[in-house]
């Protein structure tokens, strides 16, 4: 049987439309997923869209619009998004999914429940609305939350709590034994240090006069669950928790990655095991913390005001050069920024004039010197790539590809082939052949970054045919 890999995006909240911040989640996990997909597992790669909460029902009101019609509309934006980034999720869950996610999440509540750990308390806090969270005075500038550039509300409400801080001790252990393993290494300790001074419980449920826009929770229909808590279980009741049908759950929990970006760390690392630990579930294998893209120096968000629109570049350089630059330009292990200049620049140095130039000239070479096509051995001969791959560290392995690249240039131009061919035609075939199964081996690696590019090289090797320019000049 194959080995399964379960691989997450965060869900998005529905209440603006989607950014280049969301779309790098996406086709980071996506790129995981064919890479896995590509060495044979049975891979189940799921994303989707996050609509309960304060935040989702304020846009709403903001907008003008009836809340349900609201959160239609901005969920089929994100798939949309999804779509012509070439995702190959194999679910788009949605939190306002009455079938699917809101018996997991009732599930949840009640086995919390069950185990003792939802008591019901009164709260004092400052709320970011932004952040859907309670802030401490501490974490404020000037009063203000740093990420939203907004002051928090006061709210004072009786709710029910989840004891978390009963696993704080649990959860460090996981993380220190690596059976939850948590990369980078700079957010492994951010967490491990947050843990050290133990975790407070955390306010579960809202009165539903303040939040009608969630799940009730069971047995209480005055309140409603706080967004962070049905919006943990997607991960499984999109695998059929507390639905019935738990053949995917059995098969594919626990998830062997969580892809998600540093603003939501201390949710995954902590009240998420937390939550899997008190309803007896196993926890992750893994959590990616990529960095975030920041514009004009501040976090991409569509709180802040500050976004750039990934439809314009899809539109006018396509959906492979698009994934190239993400994989390419921004390290996923630090914050990257995402600007017309660099994304122009890296689209022709490495694309039009790299790979694109380079499979031109070798598919021109095969399909006029070589008697037939040249026949492909499946591995991949690039040094670094598959490691780094491994490691979920994408740019080193892009970056493999692009220097292989050059390699291949360089070797043209150091043994002319279409020179040699004049006079020593079968030594001029032997240089192109191995040419090309390079070139065949860099289609093969970027399978999981430009599917649509590798396809079309490899269809050309596999014909021996002509290929036209892969990247238009721009
Ligand atoms: O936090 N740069 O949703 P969200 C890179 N609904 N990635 C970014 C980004 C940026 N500027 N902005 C957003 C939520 N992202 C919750 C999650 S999960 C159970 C619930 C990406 O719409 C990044 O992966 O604020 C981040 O963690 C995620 O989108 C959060 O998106």
């Amino acid at each position: 049987m194959p080995k399964k890999f379960y691989v997450t995006t965060p869900i998005f909240y529905a209440n603006a439309s989607p950014h280049m911040g969301h779309a790098y989640a996406i086709v980071l996990a996506d790129m995981i997923a064919r890479f896995h997909r590509e060495k044979g597992e049975d891979v189940y790669f799921l994303t989707g869209t996050d609509e309960h909460g304060i935040k989702n029902l304020r846009s709403s009101e903001n907008a003008g619009k009836d809340v349900i019609q609201f959160l239609d509309e901005q969920a089929e934006k994100f798939r949309a998004l999804a779509e012509s980034l070439g995702s190959s999720h194999d679910q788009f869950i949605r939190t306002t999914d009455k079938k699917i996610h809101y018996p997991g999440a009732t599930a949840m509540w009640e086995k919390l429940s069950t185990s003792g750990d939802i008591y019901k308390g009164e709260y004092e806090g400052l709320y970011c609305v932004g952040c859907e969270n309670f802030k401490m005075e501490k974490d404020l500038v000037d009063g203000k939350c740093q990420d939203h550039n907004t002051e928090p509300e006061r709210i004072r409400q009786e709710n029910y709590f989840f004891r978390l801080s009963k696993y704080a001790d649990c959860i460090k252990e996981a993380i220190e034994k690596g059976e939850l393993s948590v990369i980078p290494e700079s957010r492994k300790n951010e967490i491990l240090s947050m843990l050290e001074g133990g975790l407070e419980d955390v306010s579960f449920s809202r009165p539903v006069k303040d939040l009608p826009l969630g799940i009730p929770v069971p047995g209480d229909a005055t309140q409603t669950m706080y967004v962070w808590c049905d919006a943990l279980t997607n991960y499984i009741s999109a695998l059929g928790y507390g639905s019935g049908d738990d053949q995917n759950l059995k098969k594919f929990w626990p998830a062997d990655l969580h892809v998600i970006g540093k603003d939501i760390l201390r949710f995954h690392a902590a009240l998420w095991p937390g939550m899997l630990l008190s309803a007896g579930l196993a926890l992750p294998k893994e959590i990616l913390v990529h960095g975030l893209i920041m514009s004009d120096g501040r976090k991409m968000s569509k709180t802040i005001g500050n976004v750039i629109d990934p439809k314009d570049y899809l539109e006018t350089y396509g959906m492979d050069a698009f994934r190239f630059y993400l994989a390419h330009e921004i390290n996923p292990f630090e914050d990257g920024n995402f600007t017309d200049e660099k994304f122009k620049e890296a689209y022709n140095a490495y694309l039009v004039n790299g790979i694109g130039n380079l499979a031109s000239r070798i598919m021109k070479m095969a399909s006029s010197y070589l008697l037939e096509p040249v026949r492909i051995n499946e591995e991949i001969k690039i040094p670094g790539y598959l490691e780094a791959f491994e490691r979920h560290d994408i740019f080193s392995a892009i970056h493999a590809v692009s220097d292989f690249s050059a390699e291949l240039d360089r070797i043209i131009t150091e043994k002319t082939p279409f020179k040699l061919y004049k006079t020593d035609p079968e030594k001029a075939r032997e240089i192109v052949s191995e040419l090309v199964s390079s070139l065949a081996s860099i289609a093969r690696a970027i399978r999981p970054i430009m599917p649509t590019s590798a396809f079309v090289i490899e269809s050309a090797i596999k014909e021996n045919t002509a290929l036209p320019p892969l990247f238009p000049r721009k």
